[in-house]
This record gives C-alpha cells, sequence and structure tokens, in this order.
C-alpha cells in the first residue's frame, strides 16, 4: 500500500522528521513516500501561510504516481477537504486523525500547540471536527514551528510544561500534539508524564492503513465529489478541474483494488 505523507509547508527537514515516524509505525507492506510541498511558507502559522499552503497540497496529490492513501502532515490540516474532493483515495488529516486517536485511549485531551494564533486556529479545528466534549483545553508553547526543528532544551521544557499543566489543571487524560514537527517528542513525553501522548503523523499511517485495508474510499456522492467542471481564471486557471484531471489518472493501485475487492 502507497501511502503519500505531504509536509504542506516547505521545509525539507520538517518532512523528514515526520517521515522518521511514520516508518517507524507503518506496517510491513506500507510504502511511505515523502513530499515536501514546492509552493508556499517554510512554516503554517496562521491563516494566511495556511489558505497559501492549500495549492502545495493539491499538486501533490495531483502529480505523480496515485497514492492509496494521503496525509496532510501540518496540524491545521490545510485544504482537507478540497484533498478529499480531487482524489477518491483516502485523504487524513493529522489534527483529525490525532484528536479521533485520543478519543480511543482517553475520555478527555488536550492540545499542546505552538504559537498563540496557532492556539486559537486549533480551537476552531475541534469546534470543526465536534470535540468540543473530549477536548479540555489548547495550550500554546510560545514555540515557533521552526525553532522544533532545532530540537532546542528550552522548547522541549516548554512543551513539557504546557502538557504537565494539561494534566493538572485542566485535568486532561491524555496529549494531543498540536504540531507536526513535534512527532519526535512522543516516547520521551509519554514516559515523563505517564498518559497517552498522541502524535497525528503516527495516528494518521495507521488510520490510512486502516480505512485502506478495509476498502473504503472518499464518498463521491454530495459536497465531496469531484469539483465541477468550469473555467478558472488568472493564476489559477492551470487549477481548473479539468486540468487536474489530467493530472491526475486517480487510478488505485492494484493492491488497494485487490484489498478492496
Ligand atoms: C504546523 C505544522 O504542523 N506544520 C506547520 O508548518 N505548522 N502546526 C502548528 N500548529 O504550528
Amino acid at each position: 500500500m502507497l501511502i503519500k505523507l505531504i509536509n504542506p509547508n516547505t521545509t525539507s527537514a520538517m518532512t523528514e522528521l515526520m517521515g522518521d515516524t511514520a516508518r517507524t509505525v507503518a506496517a510491513a507492506g506500507s510504502d511511505i513516500v515523502l513530499a515536501t510541498s514546492r509552493s508556499g511558507a517554510a512554516s503554517i502559522e496562521g491563516h494566511y501561510d495556511e489558505a497559501l499552503s492549500i495549492l502545495g497540497v493539491i499538486d501533490e496529490i495531483a502529480r505523480g504516481k496515485p497514492a492509496d492513501a494521503y496525509i496532510i502532515g501540518c496540524f491545521g490540516d490545510p485544504g482537507l477537504l478540497a484533498a478529499r474532493e480531487i482524489t477518491a483515495s483516502p485523504v487524513l488529516g493529522v489534527a483529525e486523525s490525532a484528536m479521533h486517536a485520543a478519543t480511543f485511549v482517553a475520555t478527555s485531551f488536550s492540545i499542546i500547540t505552538t504559537l498563540e494564533r496557532t492556539r486559537i486556529i486549533s480551537e476552531r479545528l475541534v469546534r470543526s471536527y465536534g470535540m468540543q466534549n473530549h477536548c479540555r483545553s489548547v495550550r500554546a508553547t510560545d514555540v515557533p514551528v521552526l525553532e522544533l526543528e532545532r530540537s532546542s532544551s528550552t522548547a522541549d521544557a516548554a512543551i513539557l510544561a504546557e502538557c504537565e499543566k494539561a494534566l493538572i489543571e485542566d485535568r486532561a487524560q491524555a496529549i494531543v500534539l498540536g504540531c507536526a514537527g513535534m512527532s519526535n517528542l512522543v516516547e520521551r513525553l509519554q514516559h515523563r508524564l505517564g498518559v497517552p501522548v498522541i502524535d497525528g503523523v503516527a495516528a494518521a499511517v495507521k488510520f490510512a492503513e486502516g480505512i485502506v485495508g478495509m476498502g473504503l474510499r472518499t464518498s463521491k456522492v454530495g459536497d465531496l465529489a469531484y469539483p465541477l467542471p468550469k473555467a478558472y481564471a488568472g493564476k489559477l486557471a492551470e487549477y481548473a478541474p479539468a486540468s487536474l484531471k489530467l493530472r491526475n489518472n486517480d487510478e488505485p493501485s492494484a493492491l488497494a483494488t485487490a484489498i478492496g475487492s
């Protein structure tokens, strides 16, 4: 099974970090292919960064060898529903995957994320995924995304401190890591905290394997149907659905077909 893990930001070191996590948890028959967005911001920390990252995600789904499943490796899940429109292969976001995984191992969780502005965006995601009954709090660490790359002890200490506050002050029973660049911290934090610590990259890989293994594909009835054919103007002319279709034959691989039948 081919799983394409797309980093919507343009920092390839972060893609490699996510890739290490994905390959560690992947089943023997899963092939993880990594892609770093070729357009957009070096890190995604706000609505503007996020909006402009979506075309890079679309490019990675529409071009190249079709995958059995795609993972959007950024905690904002940028372009998740748009991505689901342009392919029938399952597309998973790391934030939605992490939150769903948390509900299987605890009745409440807290999200520990990067900047205050990102915290507010994550709160909106909690509401949009209907996770208000499970999410006790979303806490910011004030650690910028690219600072995680440097793996400084101050960043690690700030993350640990917010996790502890979430468990003690907010009575969370599990921690969801609110940035794909934190995926290498799971083991250390879990050891220190003694509660489940969930990274969305790992969760998305395991859910992707399960969903493909069940033979499920994205519903093309309703709002996730392929985009309606129409002209797109200006800089976005090449993203007109008809042009995208030419670049994306969207055929499931032989393996996916075999599993699904
Ligand atoms: C992220 C993430 O996962 N990647 C990125 O560039 N920004 N999310 C975040 N909450 O800071």
